[in-house]
């Protein structure tokens, strides 16, 4: 292998060693004797000058027209479709994924690009009628300022595109701080739209740890949008800071996500998409359906056909064909898992799959754990209530709709939420009842499009919505435009 080579933040055009001096190496959670390379571990200097560049550019951006903005990120998306291949695999490299979803996390990023830019000759507002004669109103979205983007690992593309991409279509300037595990990606996000024509000082990007950068970034005056994607923990204080500022905030958390599957389901597909739900990209979304709710007539079925299909998933290097299930992302998430699997065991749910590291020879460099079933399991345990984020699937019984959806709806999160049932009255029911952001009829609780919002209720976010006509909110502030050409003073509420 060549020397790992250092990589640079990008501020106000440039690619520039981290003022701090001081970096991170990213190795391959598959194979952790592969280096990625050393990436900046930025402080609060070189976040003070990245909001420098950001606020310096504002001006001539945000006065861009906004179909000229689009046709920026319409390239950036041309240019991504052809990069997508070597970025896949790269992504495979820094944060394990396999290779398919790598390709699908790029994807979303490309989906993004394009979805966005046609908005760029959108962007609607309303014309409505005055309640006095000759006069008109409308409103019109315009840009905030500077929106600092804080981005996590798992979707290390789709993240930061779902956050960057709006925000320069709205006339914003950005800041992306990335997660230091995957930090690769967004270095390739921001080469792309670099290459694509993007002014300097519209994207910054600036690596580092979530304390040292992610908090001055989300603490500075100038950031007037923080998009924050992570734990809940975190985004609680993300959020705190940015109402002490009176910032637009916009938190996406975590999720204790359940597929509920009832006695006159299609059973096939039900276990398909629990497979596909609980251990795509090793149970590492926050969509991830960590909760399975079978009613009690098919639940010995179902347990004993999920337990034989779990174990026949092919663990390993998400770059080797035929591999279902990568590494976790790091040994904190390894421990963490192993920790919650100990727990479910003295909480007295049945361990009836996987439960431990993977140990054979090929894995014993990278951070493999099994694909792991509980069954048994009672709504109040932790492991039925607490995020895992590792391939982790609690297994509840439930005696049918009404009792399901109480075992559903019982957790703090409510991001997304699946029913598998034939019947159309008990589907609909159900997508009316389940608190969820996101509800899914005969499909697991992953796999959302870009078109349409993404974000939870309850602890899973707090009101705003990424993706989707939706995120325009995030990114854009109404002005509300009265135009009166009466020649005379007309007092609304009075004449
Ligand atoms: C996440 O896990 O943070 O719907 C995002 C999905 C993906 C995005 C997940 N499109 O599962």
């Amino acid at each position: 292998m060549s020397e790992p080579r250092n990589f640079h933040n990008y501020i106000g055009g440039q690619w520039l060693a981290p003022r701090s001096g001081r970096y991170l190496e990213n190795l391959n959670p598959a194979d952790r004797r592969q280096s990625l390379g050393f990436f900046p571990d930025s402080g609060a200097e070189d976040v003070d000058e990245a909001l420098s560049a950001a606020q310096a550019a504002f001006s001539g951006w945000s006065r861009t027209p906004a179909p000229r903005r689009a046709e920026i990120l319409f390239r950036a998306g041309q240019l991504l479709m052809e990069r997508k291949s070597d970025y896949a695999e790269a992504m495979t490299r820094e944060m394990g994924k396999v290779r398919l979803e790598a390709e699908g996390d790029v994807q979303e990023a490309i989906d993004m690009l394009f979805f966005m830019a046609g908005e760029g000759r959108r962007l609607y507002g309303q014309t409505t009628p005055s309640e006095l004669p000759d006069k008109i109103c409308l409103t019109r979205r315009v840009p905030v300022g500077v929106a600092g983007l804080i981005t996590p690992w798992n979707f290390p593309m789709a993240i930061p595109s779902w956050k960057s991409a709006p925000a320069l279509l709205c006339g914003n300037t950005v800041v992306l701080k990335p997660s230091e595990e995957a930090p690769l990606s967004s270095v390739h996000w921001t080469q792309t739209l670099e290459a694509a024509g993007l002014p300097p000082g519209a994207l910054n990007l600036v690596m580092g740890r979530g304390e040292a950068a992610g908090a001055a970034l989300v603490r500075d005056a100038r950031t007037r949008i923080i998009s924050f994607t992570g734990s809940s923990d975190t985004g609680r204080e993300v959020g705190r800071e940015a109402a002490a500022g009176f910032k637009r905030c916009n938190l996406e958390m975590g999720g204790k996500n359940a597929i509920l599957v009832l006695d006159d389901a299609p059973l096939e597909l039900a276990l398909e998409g629990a497979l596909w739900g609980g251990f795509g990209t090793s149970g590492q979304r926050c969509t991830a359906a960590s909760r399975v709710i079978v009613q009690k007539g098919i639940l010995a079925r179902f347990i004993k056909a999920f337990v034989a299909q779990t174990q026949k998933l092919k663990i390993g290097n998400g770059l080797d064909p035929g591999v279902q299930i990568g590494p976790l992302v790091n040994s904190a998430q390894l421990e963490k898992v192993e920790h919650y699997v100990q727990m479910g065991i003295s909480e007295g749910a049945r361990l009836a799959a996987g439960g431990r590291r993977a140990v054979e020879v090929e894995l014993q460099h990278g951070y493999f754990f099994q694909p792991t079933i509980f069954s048994e399991v009672e709504p109040n345990m932790r492991i039925a209530q607490e995020e895992i984020f590792g391939p982790v699937v609690c297994v509840l019984a439930c005696d049918g709709l009404e009792d399901g959806l109480a075992i559903a709806n019982g957790t703090g999160y409510g991001l997304s939420a699946s029913v598998y049932t034939r019947d159309v009255e008990k589907a609909l029911h159900a997508q009316d009842a389940l608190e969820a952001g996101i509800v899914y009829i005969n499909a697991p609780t992953i796999g959302a499009e870009v078109h349409l919002p993404f974000g939870g209720v309850k602890q899973s976010g707090n009101g705003h919505r990424e993706s989707g006509l939706a995120t325009l909110d995030v990114y854009s502030d109404w002005k509300t435009v009265y135009m009166d050409y009466s020649g005379r003073l007309q007092r609304a509420q009075i004449d």
